[in-house]
């Protein structure tokens, strides 16, 4: 044995372990189902001989899905070992190894029904930290051509060093790995248990909402299928009693309302839809749920702001702040510190416990998640993390229309074919919504109801004769002012994209 074999061989050790905890960690953090280990040891344990599988847990007893993970690991942790120990006589061998390890803790997780994307995050992680850590950790020793691999200064150093630096690295991932998830766990249980004074509940959809014309957006957006947009790399997770929101500034009292404070009140329940200012057209950042919460105007009318404010800056847990007219939070369109989403407390994605949803404003400058802060202020004194960036002071909801059926690039049928989709102009209201198809005359669409106060999408539809060939089909929409959308297309920076949206298709 070369006296570089140990070294190689703590090396490899040390690889797996990292690769392992970072993978591990990372789907702690997602909060996703079937961690790398737990699903590779579930492999094992489909794959081991019924027979084989019955005489060791009849050995084992309760300790069966313990020593399946620990001798799962060891196997893992052992063939790291060896491939450490390879390493420098045959260099390409570590990354193919990590590369099949990770095909199969990727096949043990996907097998898995309820795995989803996050729970495969865990094996990328991993498979780089492997291949990261695993060079990092070998290319200070001596390679077989080196005076016959012996370690000497100051190889020995770097390996050390690097060696200690690995160690402590991946530790403190793996302990704030764990602990993020068992808080997100905690959170997760408490808002699954938590029965919110909701006199609505779900809230139902209003008749004639829905065309049912299939392939048009639902018209309700589930939770799960709600769109995300966030600076957060990973949630703020806060536990509801720990909650806190304080609004201070041009006011004459400041107050701290914790969750129990808002609960006490009267909630108001609304159907609202959110919209992205980054929404290209066509886009389909936007969704339409409906929230409970607490009306601004009573917590800011309690508050008693003070004459001259023109502004209310929000701050998010994690930083984010956002600066809202204060006039949109005050007048009548129920701007609210929502608690729930569809009838359930938040999902922490969107914003657990609290956040704010006012009706026609875009989200960057309105729909704060995981809220803190609401500080009274004005416009002339205060900066927020977008309009620092180049977006514009104000963002409302510009009047817009989106083709859903068909989508672009789809064959269909010749004949009678129903086109339709959504239209949206919030707190304003949608009047019209037109089509034309093949650049010939505007027909008037056929519409779905709104939700009350016009805060909401409205469904569009209507019927088109296709001969075979190519076609092209054109929406827009006018609103409730009178407003017809404009043709001009404009980029999303920095007030929100304006122009029609338009879908090229072919019929056979
Ligand atoms: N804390 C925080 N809140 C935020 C943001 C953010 O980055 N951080 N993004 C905003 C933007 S740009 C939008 S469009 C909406 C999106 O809300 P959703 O992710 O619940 O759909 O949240 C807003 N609230
Ligand atoms: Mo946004």
């Amino acid at each position: 044995m070369k006296r570089s074999t140990p070294y190689l061989a703590g090396a490899g050790l040390l690889t797996g372990v990292a690769g392992v905890i970072t993978a591990q960690s990372t789907v702690w953090v997602l909060q996703a189902k079937n961690g790398p280990v737990d699903a590779v040891a579930a492999l094992v344990r489909d794959y081991t001989p019924g027979t084989v599988a019955h005489w060791l847990i009849s050995r084992v007893g309760d300790l069966d899905k313990p020593l399946l993970r620990a001798g799962t690991l060891i196997i893992l942790v052992l063939l790291c070992t060896w491939i450490g120990i390879q390493a420098r006589k045959r260099p390409l061998l570590p990354d193919i190894c990590y590369f099949l390890l990770a095909l199969i803790g990727l096949w043990a997780v996907l097998r898995l029904p309820d795995s989803t994307v996050e729970s495969a995050m865990g094996i990328v992680v991993g498979l780089i930290t492997w291949i990261v850590v695993g060079r990092m950790l070998t290319a200070p020793l001596p390679g077989p051509g080196d005076d016959a691999g012996s370690v000497e200064q100051p190889a020995r150093r770097a390996f050390l060093t690097r060696a200690g630096a690995v160690a402590v690295v991946t530790a403190g991932i793996g302990i704030l790995g764990s602990l993020q998830g068992r808080k997100r766990g905690k959170v997760e249980r408490e808002r699954r248990l938590a029965r919110l004074p909701l006199e609505k509940g779900t809230g139902s959809v209003p008749p004639g909402s829905s065309l049912g014309v299939a392939g048009i957006a639902s018209w309700r957006t589930r939770a799960d299928d709600f769109y995300l947009i966030d600076t957060a790399l990973t949630p703020p997770v806060i536990p509801y009693q720990e909650w806190n929101l304080r609004v201070h500034g041009m006011v004459e009292r400041e107050l701290n309302l914790t969750y129990t404070d808002l609960l006490s009140r009267t909630l108001t329940e609304d159907w609202v839809t959110l919209a992205c200012v980054s929404n290209e057209v066509g886009g389909d950042l936007i969704g339409n749920a409906f929230w409970s919460g607490v009306l601004v105007r009573e917590v800011l009318a309690q508050a008693g702001v003070k004459s001259g404010a023109d502004a209310v800056m929000q701050t998010s847990a994690d930083g984010w702040n956002c600066a809202t007219p204060l006039s949109a939070l005050t007048d009548d369109r129920n701007a609210m510190l929502a608690v729930a989403m569809n009838g359930k407390p938040l999902p922490v994605e969107h914003g657990y416990p609290v956040r704010m949803v006012v009706p026609g404003l875009y989200g960057y400058v309105s729909a704060t998640k995981w809220l803190v802060d609401l500080e009274v202020t004005r416009f002339d004194q205060v900066e927020a993390y977008w309009t620092e960036r180049g977006w514009s002071e104000e963002g409302p909801v510009l009047t817009q229309s989106r083709i859903d059926v068909p989508r672009g690039g789809e064959e269909v049928e010749v004949g009678r074919f129903q086109v339709g989709g959504v239209a949206w102009a919030q707190h304003t209201g949608i009047m019209k919504v037109e089509y034309q198809l093949d650049g010939g005359s505007w027909r008037v669409a056929r519409l779905g109801a709104a939700g009350p106060d016009d805060d909401t999408w409205v469904q569009w539809a209507g019927s088109v004769e296709l001969s075979a060939g190519d076609h092209t089909l054109v929406v827009r929409a006018t609103d409730k002012s009178g407003y017809t959308q404009t043709s001009v297309r404009t980029d999303v920076l920095p007030s929100g994209a304006t122009g029609w949206h338009q879908v090229d298709f072919s019929a056979t």
